[in-house]
């Protein structure tokens, strides 16, 4: 059975990922509102991933034979700047994920917990690969400047995104 401290940080990482979930679809939101069809896909298939995420966990706790504990999600930001203020606070979102991510690898390790400590690498990775794509599109706005049809023609670049479920093979 799990130690109850490797559990708490397992379950408020269920919380995080949730709460990225709904910052994802509030930053959403905005860009639809914006005009930018294609960035409002783009996070709307990010905030899937995020729920996905959060699902994986939960049932990582109840499979180690414990119940998660649940608390309220923050509200998230619902106002932005411009479409660079968006991914601006996507990737300052992702590399503070990748924080809690290390610190629960690193509890788990401490806590000689190898099942978390193997199951949270999957995680490990997948925040190098968030923060890379982050990076690589506000790189992309920042050389757009304000420029309208160069930001068009990425937001239809960004609209190609599909959602694909990242545990349907390993569930
Ligand atoms: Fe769950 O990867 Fe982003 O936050």
């Amino acid at each position: 059975m799990i130690k109850e401290v490797v559990s708490k940080a397992l379950s408020e990482q269920v919380n995080a990922e949730y709460y990225s979930a709904y910052l994802y679809l509030s930053m959403s939101a905005y860009a639809d509102r914006a005009g930018f069809k294609g960035v409002a896909k783009w996070l709307f298939v990010q905030a899937q991933e995020e729920m996905a995420h959060g699902t994986h966990i939960y049932q990582h706790i109840l499979e180690r034979g414990t119940a998660p504990s649940f608390a309220a999600i923050p509200v998230p930001p619902v106002t932005f700047e411009s479409i660079q203020d968006v991914f601006e606070k996507v990737l300052k979102h992702e590399q503070q994920v990748t924080e809690s991510i290390d610190h629960i690898a690193s509890l788990a390790m401490r806590e000689s917990d190898h099942a978390t400590y193997q199951f949270i690498l999957w995680y490990v990775d997948e925040q190098v690969e968030e923060e890379a794509n982050a990076d690589e599109v506000l790189s992309k706005i920042r050389l757009m400047g304000n420029n309208p049809s160069l930001l068009y023609s990425l937001d239809a670049k960004l609209g190609a995104r599909e959602f694909s479920d990242p545990f349907a093979t390993t569930d």
